[in-house]
């Protein structure tokens, strides 16, 4: 991984002049204008963060240093030939733009091992947490219990030069990625196994994907190969959503990797963000309770409608941002159909989507996207395996994200981004404001 700090020494002055171009020659001129709905709207649509590692097109879905995902699946690296891209392979990916080869993969995948440890004392505080509080509670609150390890945090205090900071972030950011899978699996060890059964850390035939699925109790070739592809469809999807930028958000402020990862853990354990995994199988399984297993397209156009009259949104459907089926969902229904064809919930999933896209615009006229997103399916996939904790899905989510937020928070300090400081203003002032346009 020292390579790829190497690379990221050369890369970063290249970019930083750039920036410099950019606020010199051109700081001055006006990008866009901003609408009074965009004010109140969540700033919808409005270009305010630069973001380095991916960008979404609405109709195309997430590309990951302009490679689209339908790419990395054929052309990133993979433990598995013609299988799911490698996890540290896009790591590398997403900080540096390129594929690494075959000796920077093991090596990666060698240092993500080496970094993964964990205080006793944090195991400690993981296994006394109430077993009714939420996964993403015990995630967040384990992560920010390892903030003592921050050597950010230790050269700040030092005294460290404003164009260091990146480097003194760089540990932090991958030792993030490293032990977020072995806080997450020591989560699910204490709400599911009562924290007997403890999950083998230090198996080092496997990899970063394969070995979570491990100690999650998952040991077989196909549920290493989800694991793989789900961490890596679930890595960034831009900036503005609101893990990746509660986490720039927070980091602005010069907080350490710890303290920003927990951030956006928080956010990514909202509803209509990262837990809506969970309500998307909860919603499908609604399905299979009422109808049993012999459900048909006319039972699906009931729920769906039974949904609204109850208040409720379609869980899996929409997106502030995409205005197609997002390819994260397509990638890991064609992985449902390959693996297991037969299985029911599968089959559910896939008729949902020959139903629902076709439906919401009819019930619900103002629906921006009536297509599914990167929730609809995942929860399908890991039922299949017997991972029924649906409370625990979100944690799977937060450990994929760390990969796409620490990367792009490394180059935030690389960059040099200012603190964040939006203006505001209140509804009155805006009123008055919009008289006066
Ligand atoms: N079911 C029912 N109504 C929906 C809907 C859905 N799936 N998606 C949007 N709408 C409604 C929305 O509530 C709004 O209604 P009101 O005008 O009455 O408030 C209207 O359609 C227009 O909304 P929009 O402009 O299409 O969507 P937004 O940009 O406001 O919201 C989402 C985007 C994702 C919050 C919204 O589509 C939603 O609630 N979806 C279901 C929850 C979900 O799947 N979230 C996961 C998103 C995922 F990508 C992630 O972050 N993990």
């Amino acid at each position: 991984i020292h390579k790829l700090k190497g690379k990221l020494a050369e890369m970063i002055p290249v970019v930083q002049g750039r920036l410099n171009t950019l606020k010199k020659e051109h700081g001055d001129k006006v990008l866009e204008t901003v609408k009074v709905n965009q004010v109140i709207g969540g700033m919808r649509g409005m270009t305010g963060l630069v973001y380095e590692t991916s960008k979404l097109s609405a109709t195309e879905g997430i590309r990951y240093r302009g490679h689209s995902l339908d790419e990395i699946m054929k052309m990133a690296p993979s433990f598995v030939e013609g299988g799911s891209p490698a996890p540290e392979g896009i790591l590398w990916l997403l900080l540096s733009g390129e594929y690494p080869n075959k000796q920077e993969l093991d090596d990666v995948v060698i240092d993500l091992k080496e970094r993964s440890y964990i205080p006793e004392e944090t195991i400690e505080l993981i296994r006394s947490f109430p077993k009714n509080m939420h996964p993403m509670t015990q995630f967040s609150m384990g992560m920010l219990a390892c903030q003592s390890m921050s050597t950010f945090a230790q050269h700040y205090r030092a005294g460290i030069a404003k164009n260091k900071y990146w480097e003194a972030m760089f540990d932090d950011c991958i030792n993030v990625v490293a032990k977020s899978s072995k806080v997450a699996a020591l989560v699910f060890n204490n709400i599911y196994h009562d924290g007997k059964h403890l999950p083998e850390f230090f198996d080092d035939k496997l990899d970063f994907g394969a070995k979570y699925a491990h100690m999650l109790g998952y040991d077989s070739e196909d549920m290493y190969e989800l694991m793989r592809l789900y961490l890596v469809l679930h890595m960034d999807h831009e900036g503005g959503n609101v893990s990746a930028h509660a986490n720039r958000l927070v980091g602005s402020a010069l907080s350490d990797p710890y303290l920003s990862f927990s951030a956006s853990l928080n956010g990514l354990a909202g509803p209509l963000h990262g837990l809506a995994n969970q309500e998307c199988l909860r919603w499908y399984l609604e399905i299979l309770d009422k109808y049993g297993k012999h459900w048909n397209k006319d039972d699906i156009v009931e729920h769906v409608h039974h949904t609204f009259d109850s208040g409720r949104v379609v869980p899996g459907y929409g997106h502030a941002v995409l205005r197609k089926t997002d390819p994260r969902f397509t990638h890991q229904l064609e992985f449902g159909l390959t693996h297991f064809p037969t299985d029911n919930l599968i089959q559910l999933v896939n008729a949902c989507y020959e139903v629902i896209p076709e439906l919401l615009p009819k019930i619900k006229p103002s629906i921006a996207n009536p297509y599914p997103n990167v929730d609809a399916c995942s929860g399908a996939l890991l039922m299949h395996f017997g991972l029924n904790q649906f409370d625990y899905y979100t944690v799977l989510f937060g450990v994929s994200r760390a990969f796409g937020v620490m990367s792009s928070l490394l180059w935030d300090r690389a960059l040099g981004l200012p603190i964040e400081r939006p203006g505001s203003v209140t509804v009155e002032g805006l009123l008055e404001k919009a008289k006066n346009l």
